[in-house]
């Protein structure tokens, strides 16, 4: 009989803001901007899982891929009675390299959609009779707490997938100042970092050929016209995406084919002909680069590894 899930509510006191409040505030900004959270509704999240697969799309299968082959290594560093701490859904392929490896007593997954955690760490439990699953319904870029009765004296956290890439480099300080709140001195925390390439390589991988990328940067304005009270035209929008040097990120836009004014919950925003909503930046980094932030929230670097392409890094960081 596998154990069941042991669940811990840290959910905000406040619901944080809903999507007619984000897509209304951030239409009103000059130039019109989304936060990528608003991507992934119940379709969004299949059409992020269809990018993954895609050939240009080249972070997924190298983080896997350089992850198998450090797996033994990250066990040996994290030593004997490490527990793995998993921000993010616990669905991933990736997490289960790391807990065959490592084969610690406990796992605690924090995610703040609180169905996908539940069913992810479930099959976790399912999978692993020998595991102590735990799982933590937490926003992460807030104050946390390991939870009560959570073995966890030498917690390895782990953050794959370059979701860092999605904060402002100062968020991104502010993300890693909070996970050094969160361990205790001497623990651990193995993150995946997209790394600046080619630019022709990186932009290939938000153009891939088959237009998943550009329907996931589309479902957000079907998403609009579903759940708000919009007469908004996915259509007359086309999906762009570039590396801008300068700020060393992949941004994406919609950009507006024509002039026109949308209606969304009652107010008309305008749309001059070639103008864009700018709905994600993915930060690429260089190995140092990201060393160096990560030193600036108190984080020495003990090892890195990477593809033989050098496409993608996967850094193991001890708190001081
Ligand atoms: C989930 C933020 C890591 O930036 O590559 C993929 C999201 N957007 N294709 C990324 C994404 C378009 C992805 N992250």
């Amino acid at each position: 009989m596998p154990l069941s899930v042991r669940f811990h509510d840290q959910r905000p006191q406040d619901a944080g803001r809903s999507l007619r409040e984000e897509v209304l505030a951030g239409f009103a900004e000059r130039p019109k901007t989304t936060p990528p959270k608003l991507f992934y509704d119940r379709r969004g999240s299949e059409l992020f899982e269809q990018i993954c697969r895609q050939p240009e799309y080249y972070p997924t299968r190298t983080e896997e891929l350089i992850l198998a082959r450090a797996a033994h290594d990250i066990a040996e560093i994290a030593g004997q009675d490490a527990s793995l701490v998993e921000l993010g859904s616990g669905a991933s392929h990736k997490v289960r390299l790391l807990l065959e490896a490592m084969h610690p007593a406990s796992y605690l997954g924090i995610d703040i959609s609180e169905d996908f955690l539940r069913s992810s760490t479930q099959r976790l439990a399912d999978d692993y009779p020998w595991l102590e699953v735990h799982a933590a319904c937490a926003d992460f870029c807030r104050p946390m707490s390991l939870p009560d009765g959570f073995a966890g004296e030498h917690p390895l956290a782990f953050f794959p997938g370059s979701s860092i890439g999605n904060f402002d480099p100062q968020e991104a300080l502010a993300f890693l100042a909070n996970l050094h709140e969160l361990l205790p001195e001497g623990g651990g925390l193995l993150i995946g970092v997209d790394l600046v390439k080619d630019q022709a390589v990186l932009e290939a991988a938000y153009n891939d050929r088959a237009g998943v990328t550009a329907a996931f940067n589309l479902n957000l304005l079907e998403r609009i016209r579903r759940e708000l009270d919009s007469d908004i035209e996915p259509d007359q929008f086309a999906h762009h995406a570039f590396f801008n040097q300068a700020d060393s990120r992949i941004e994406m836009h919609l950009v507006s084919a024509q002039a026109q004014d949308v209606l969304i919950e009652g107010e008309y925003f305008h749309f001059a002909a070639g103008e864009s909503l700018h709905t994600e930046n993915s930060y690429k980094y260089t190995a140092e680069g990201f060393r160096a932030l990560a030193g600036r929230a108190g984080f020495r670097a003990l090892a890195m590894w990477t593809d033989p392409q050098a496409l993608f890094s996967v850094h193991y960081l001890q708190r001081e």
